[in-house]
């Protein structure tokens, strides 16, 4: 059986906010103030750059027991052994992830709409992030903004675990709290805070309280 996963605080570990020298040690901040699992998000990184980067991250999760899941890259995924992959709509579809990376590996999938979520569903993923629920500027071109309400609306007839993505912060995760979701998912409030442990404590605890 796959162990249970928890997404109370998802890092998206986007590289446009991690300095180039040293970036794990951002990230081990935002872990020591209580994030659960972490996506490294690397949209523009040449691919060895990607690999070597996804290696060192994983190499410090793993003693570490946090789930470390790879957005978009199932052949990095594979390559570090991460522990899943995270998709979109216009990635490969989740079946044939799911058959690439067998039964046992983490599949993520973000959707905007009720039957991107369903098909999500229906295909195999683990999880779903579903999203903006709030404006970003941390995604190019994000789909359109969903908002708490229907949010909430979207999600209660899911079944998978869903993650809230999209400009959350601690006063937002607050406003997420009674929605039924697993968990909430950021970036920049974490990793645009000069200081990540304190910025992803402050999430927790509204999350969590
Ligand atoms: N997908 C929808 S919004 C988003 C992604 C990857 C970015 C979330 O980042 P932030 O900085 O927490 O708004
Ligand atoms: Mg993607």
């Amino acid at each position: 059986m796959k162990k249970p996963i928890d997404y109370s605080l998802y890092l998206i570990a986007d590289v446009q906010f991690l300095p180039p020298f040293n970036p794990v040690e951002k990230i081990l901040q935002a872990v020591a103030g209580g994030v659960t699992i972490v996506q490294l998000r690397a949209k523009k990184l040449p691919d060895r750059d990607f690999y070597q980067l996804a290696q060192k991250i994983k190499e410090v999760l793993s003693p570490l027991a946090i789930p470390f899941i790879v957005d978009d890259r199932i052949d990095i995924a594979l390559a570090v052994d991460a522990d899943g992959v995270h998709l979109g709509q216009k990635d490969l579809p989740v079946k044939v992830a799911r058959h690439l990376l067998g039964s046992q590996k983490i599949i993520g999938l973000t959707a905007n709409r009720r039957e991107e979520a369903l098909s999500g569903e229906k295909e195999g993923a683990d999880y779903l992030g579903i999203g903006p629920v709030f404006p970003t500027s941390t995604k190019e071109n994000p789909a359109p903004v969903i908002g708490p309400d229907r949010f909430k609306a979207l999600i209660s007839q899911l079944v998978l675990p869903v993650v809230a993505i999209g400009g959350i912060n601690p006063e937002r995760a607050l406003e997420l709290k009674t929605s039924g979701a697993a968990g909430i998912a950021v970036s920049s409030f974490i990793l645009q805070n000069p200081d990540p442990e304190k910025a992803a404590c402050l999430l927790m605890k509204a999350w969590k309280n």
